[in-house]
């Protein structure tokens, strides 16, 4: 292990001019982190969590993040963003603030809380910058070591730039494959599962991953005895280190207050992580929390008064400033002036992000209050409303809204022209409100996987009998050839080509690289995804079995899906994830807990293909969109035989346009993926009994059915079943809102509206257990009968 030693210098004019600098932005962040404190206080913000007794660590940093690296970290890390230039004092502020403006908060749009930092990677038409030239922060997260698998993509993606030839044009993205992914985290959630998944497969890997642990011993309130064996992090992770024979990571211990020691320390750090494509710990320890965890309590309550004072001693700060006049590097005086500039920098960025994110609002207040003084004359307790909302204190878009809409109830009835500008003056700011605070769910690009053009599957004379499988492999395969950024990769993915063997043989036309095998570890399998994504390639990553979903979901959810909302079109990471589900055998190869996929991850695509040429069209389609989707194969398909379309590489098939697999009149049959096959089998024995289905397939459960194509055929039958394997009440409740509700066809029924699902269980083993686990032919023939029974009993004789 490298402890680093205490390297005393002469130190010339330019080095003590640029410490001057740094103290002087430690004291600036420092203040803002105090001012902000009070800004929760006074109720100007709603919460506050600062990145105070962490500020030389993150100079240090900043000094070798190099254009072209990426910072993935957490929320203490404002002093870094700062350094890098990617951040302003008045910026911070308009976070704490929420200002819902892009230009006032670059990061979020006053979508995330504070201390929660991203770069502007896309410009205005979603269109990637030149990445290579800029120094990027991927957007955080507040959970916990969330920010982990992201950052093992992010360090992936230069092992490839550096190693695959074919991408050494994209220069743009990538020189060389220089780029450093940063990744800090605090002490306490290197607990997380995520935080050692990440350091494995950072070592298996052998990416340019730097990992800095900022440590200040705590974790809120629970002190690191309880987080952590021995309490420390280096040493637990001293089998990581790399030795002269086994590759593994670098590893650095520093102290938070020592500046000297930390900037020598990054100085190495950065120079092996680039270019020897080493990962590397750095472990800073001994630093502090000066205001205790966050706005939400005081560390008075659970440190001890030894524990406060050993803080107040090590105050990296302090620290800086003592060794600076050790030094001899500047006098007290001039430390006391940089300090009290430092507070009057903080202090008029603050008033002027105030100030800027209450124009706004008051522009809008204005506009109403011209019209409730109109209103007020036709009702005088619009007068009161009104004077209600004058006497706001730092009054916000919402209190102008609510007293719109209440002034509106007590207008109802009105005749006077004063109540239609109101209903105008409402309806506008709703709308601004719509594109504030709920746009940018997906793509609004030239690229949004709905706007992809529709090419049909052509078939002729010669269009090949083969195997699902061996279809897709033909999609794989003109995917990859087609385009250098496109790889695969996943357990099984690469010698053998998938489980299930899609990707049979590709490994071997193109490459490792190209067509990856990964250890088992879904959770950064699909977090190299996303930040491979994030820097312009076009991963499909796979999880092996819809069952083991559940390990990624977390990532997916809290990081993926909110990617682009949360960054409000700043970052996109059109990651295609690939798995398969539904039918096998038993509890855990069988799943489909497709309710829990739709209600966890709104933001990301999830197709649903009922065989393999649906699934190759939705490939085709989102490589050529800057959406993320997850396309879920059917788990039974891979053997059955498909007709290979002619146009295997350039055919699409649309999202959210169902398909009707089976016209008829008496009723609508509403299903997807493997219960398609089973639904279409009970349809054959209810047309014998003259019971004739109309069987649709959504295809895509988000988006759904755009169109509102299914309520043309309930108009038609006026009976509606909801039919797949998830749990009652799963996706089938969700297709059911779609429908009866969002649709409108209720008014269509004329009879109750029946889900037909798995069982609450999970699948049981074994043919038998599949037969009573899940829905059967047999079910769906039953089921649809009696609703005919229901209708016409006289025609359709009881069955039992
Ligand atoms: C998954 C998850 N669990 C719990 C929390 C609540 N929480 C926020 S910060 C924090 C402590 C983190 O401590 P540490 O990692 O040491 O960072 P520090 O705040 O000390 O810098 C906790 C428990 C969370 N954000 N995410
Ligand atoms: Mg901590």
């Amino acid at each position: 292990m490298n402890q680093t030693k205490t390297i005393k210098s002469a130190f010339s004019a330019k080095k003590i001019s640029s410490i001057l600098s740094d103290y002087q932005l430690a004291c600036e962040s420092r203040e803002v982190s105090l001012l902000g404190r009070k800004e929760v206080f006074m109720g100007k913000a709603k919460f506050g969590i600062f990145g105070d007794g962490k500020e030389l660590a993150q100079l240090a940093m900043a000094k070798v993040f190099a254009p072209g690296d990426f910072r993935s970290g957490y929320y203490r890390d404002q002093t870094f963003m700062f350094a890098i230039g990617e951040l302003t004092l008045q910026q911070y502020f308009a976070q704490l603030y929420a200002h819902t403006n892009v230009e006032a908060d670059p990061a979020s749009a006053g979508r995330l809380m504070n201390g929660h930092y991203a770069t502007r990677m896309l410009d205005e038409n979603g269109e990637l910058k030149e990445l290579a030239k800029l120094k990027n922060s991927s957007a955080d997260i507040s959970p916990t070591a969330a920010q982990m698998p992201r950052l093992v993509g992010l360090a992936y993606a230069s092992k490839l730039f550096r190693q695959n030839p074919e991408l050494k044009k994209f220069e743009n993205l990538s020189v060389n494959g220089n780029e450093v992914a940063f990744g800090t985290i605090g002490n306490a959630s290197t607990s997380e599962g995520m935080f050692f998944e990440a350091i494995n497969a950072a070592g298996v890997l052998q990416i340019p991953m730097l990992m800095s642990v900022w440590d200040d011993d705590y974790g809120i309130s629970v002190p690191k005895e309880y987080h952590t064996t021995k309490g420390s992090i280096s040493k637990i992770l001293a089998g990581f280190q790399r030795t002269e024979t086994e590759k593994g990571f670098e590893i650095f211990v520093v102290n938070g207050w020592d500046y000297e020691a930390l900037v020598t320390t990054y100085e190495a750090a950065a120079k092996v992580c680039r270019e020897e494509h080493v990962p590397v710990l750095v472990h800073v320890k001994e630093m502090t929390q000066p205001q205790g965890h966050s706005t939400s309590g005081s560390h008075e309550r659970y440190k001890s008064k030894e524990r406060l004072s050993w803080e107040a001693a090590h105050d990296c700060n302090t620290k800086m400033r003592e060794w600076i006049i050790e030094q001899e590097l500047s006098t007290p005086e001039e430390l006391d002036a940089i300090e009290k500039k430092a507070k009057a920098t903080a202090k008029t960025s603050k008033d002027t992000a105030w100030k800027e994110f209450n124009k706004d609002i008051q522009h809008d207040q204005r506009s109403l209050d011209t019209i409730l003084e109109q209103a007020s004359l036709i009702h005088a307790e619009v007068a009161e409303i009104r004077e209600d909302l004058n006497k706001t204190i730092n009054p916000l878009r919402l209190d102008s809204i609510k007293a719109a809409k209440r002034a509106l109830r007590l207008l109802i009835g009105s005749q006077e022209s004063v109540r239609q500008e109101l209903i105008t003056w409402i309806e506008r700011t709703e709308e601004e409100n719509k594109n504030r605070f709920s746009s940018h769910l997906h793509s609004q690009s030239q690229w949004s996987a709905l706007k992809v053009p529709v090419i049909e599957a052509i078939y002729s004379d010669h269009s090949s009998l083969l195997d699902g499988r061996e279809l897709l492999q033909a999609c794989f395969d003109a995917a990859l050839k087609r385009d250098p950024l496109v790889f695969a990769f996943g357990e099984d993915v690469g010698r053998i080509g998938d489980v299930n063997q899609g990707f049979a043989g590709m490994q071997e036309k193109y490459g490792e690289l190209r067509v990856t095998d990964t250890g088992i570890r879904e959770c950064t399998i699909i977090g190299q995804g996303i930040g491979a994504a994030l820097r312009g390639l076009r991963p499909i990553a796979e999880i092996q079995y819809l069952d083991y979903f559940l390990y990624a979901i977390q990532t997916l959810s809290d990081d993926l899906a909110c990617l682009h909302y949360r960054t409000k079109g700043g970052q996109k990471a059109p990651l295609i994830i690939r798995t398969r589900g539904h039918r096998l055998e038993g509890v855990w190869h069988a799943g489909s807990p497709i309710g829990m996929i739709l209600n966890s991850i709104r933001g990301i695509f999830v197709l649903v293909p009922r065989d393999m040429t649906q699934a190759a069209g939705f490939y085709n389609t989102m490589l050529q969109s800057d959406d993320p989707a997850v396309i879920i194969e059917c788990l039974n398909g891979y053997r059955l035989k498909e007709r290979l379309p002619d146009n295997i590489s350039e055919f699409t098939v649309p999202l959210g346009c169902p398909e009707i697999l089976k016209e008829g009149d008496d009723v609508t049959i509403v299903t997807y993926g493997s219960m398609c096959r089973i639904v279409m089998e009970a349809v054959e024995e209810l047309d014998k009994l003259g019971i004739s289905c109309e069987v649709i397939d959504v295809q895509t459960l988000l988006p759904f059915d755009i169109h509102h194509s299914i309520l043309q055929s309930v108009k038609k039958t006026n009976r509606v079943v909801f039919a797949d394997e998830d749990v009652p009440g799963g996706a089938t409740a969700f297709m059911m809102q779609q429908v009866l509700e969002k649709q409108g066809a209720y008014q269509f029924l004329d009879a109750r509206p029946i889900t037909i699902t798995g069982k609450e269980h999970r699948p049981a083993y074994a043919s038998d257990g599949d037969y009573f686990s899940k829905p059967s032919a047999d079910e769906v023939f039953e089921r649809v009968y009696s609703l005919m029974h229901e209708a016409d009993p006289e025609r359709f004789k009881e069955l039992y």
